[in-house]
């Protein structure tokens, strides 16, 4: 009953719905739509209640809940979590299904790439792990790497009209600043992949006092960057924003099931910030520096270094003069 008078509320966007309505459209009291007022109201949902005109639901509750999660099949919602990732591999070995997805409000140890960390701020981002079971050899992998970034920013596109860019491979930055981060685990034998993990997290309504001073001049959340120009984050929802990278990150991993990359290559050449720029990358644990010339088929960066040799780098750090670290 409380997410039906919650249904009736979304209804009447800005405005006030009495009492009395709701209680004739619901067919139950006054009293029990009270009682469940107070009910989701201890969910964490800002209703305004003034007498002589009614309820109102606040614009800028933005809450995670299996009800709000409710229109995406095989969703696990958690308050906190360890990791995501982790939650989606336990439940990878238990056998479910591919597109499975964990959400959570609250990671205790949001994990990085290579042992580092991810840092999580409870309700204030999108925490995610999609569980991913794709018939490609597992040296294909670097496309579902792309193919998650190129999703967040297509994503980040139709639900907010930023424009994002990628840095290869796959964290995403607004402003050169990263917003998102993309953490990939396989499981796979030598020639085929039990599953894949492709967590994403999106930085969404930080304040820039919410990062760690060490992050203070490489992160930034969707609601910084809007804020930076002068727009609002009221009205958009976390739960708009993951049903739009799930919609965007299948259109594109269906094309790579049947052997088209084009979709992924074009997309992620599209949002870059890499390609025809100064880079510092480390391969075979020497350091190089260079201009980023290319992104092959395989999904690997191709660098021309200083010292006139082309180096094809797949996997790795890559730093971009001029953006977040490197000067
Ligand atoms: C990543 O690693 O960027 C992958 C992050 C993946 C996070 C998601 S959240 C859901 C799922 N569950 C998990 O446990 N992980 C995934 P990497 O490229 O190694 O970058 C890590 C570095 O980014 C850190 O060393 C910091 O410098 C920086 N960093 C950490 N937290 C950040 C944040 N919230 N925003 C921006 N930068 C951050």
């Amino acid at each position: 009953m409380k997410y039906k008078i919650l249904e009736e509320l979304k209804k009447q966007k800005e405005s006030y719905v009495s009492g009395q309505k709701l209680s004739v459209i619901l067919n139950v009291s006054r009293t029990a739509i009270w009682k469940h007022i107070v009910e989701l109201r201890n969910e964490g949902y800002s209703i305004a209640a003034v007498s002589r005109k009614g309820y109102k639901l606040n614009n800028s509750n933005d809450i995670l809940n299996m009800y709000e999660l409710s229109g995406i099949q095989n969703i696990r919602y958690y308050e906190s979590v360890s990791s995501t990732n982790d939650i989606a591999k336990q439940l990878a070995v238990s056998g479910s299904s591919e597109w499975t997805v964990v959400v959570a409000d609250n990671q205790t140890a949001g994990k990085g790439r290579l042992g580092r960390k991810w840092i999580t701020t409870p309700k204030k981002g999108i925490w995610m792990s999609i569980l991913l079971k794709p018939c490609i050899p597992p040296w294909e992998i670097q496309l579902m790497t792309l193919a998650a970034s190129c999703a967040v920013a297509l994503a980040l596109k139709d639900t907010v009209n930023v424009d994002a860019g990628i840095k290869w491979p796959n964290d995403v930055l607004i402003e050169g600043k990263k917003v998102c981060g993309i953490l990939l685990e396989m499981n796979s034998e030598a020639d085929r992949i039990n599953h894949i993990v492709a967590g994403i997290g999106i930085n969404f309504s930080h304040e820039m006092h919410d990062f760690p001073k060490e992050l203070a001049n490489t992160a930034t959340s969707v609601k910084i960057s809007l804020n930076n120009n002068g727009r609002d984050i009221e009205g958009i929802k976390r739960y708009d924003i993951i049903k739009a990278v799930i919609k965007r990150m299948k259109e594109l991993y269906e094309q790579i099931q049947i052997g088209n990359a084009q979709p992924v290559l074009d997309g992620w050449r599209k949002y870059n910030v890499t390609l025809g720029k100064n880079v510092k990358v480390i391969y075979h644990n020497k350091e190089y520096t260079g201009i980023a010339t290319e992104l092959t088929n395989e999904g690997n960066l191709t660098v021309l270094c200083e010292d006139g040799i082309k180096r094809t780098i797949s996997s790795g750090e890559v730093s971009v003069r001029g953006l977040m670290n490197y000067i």
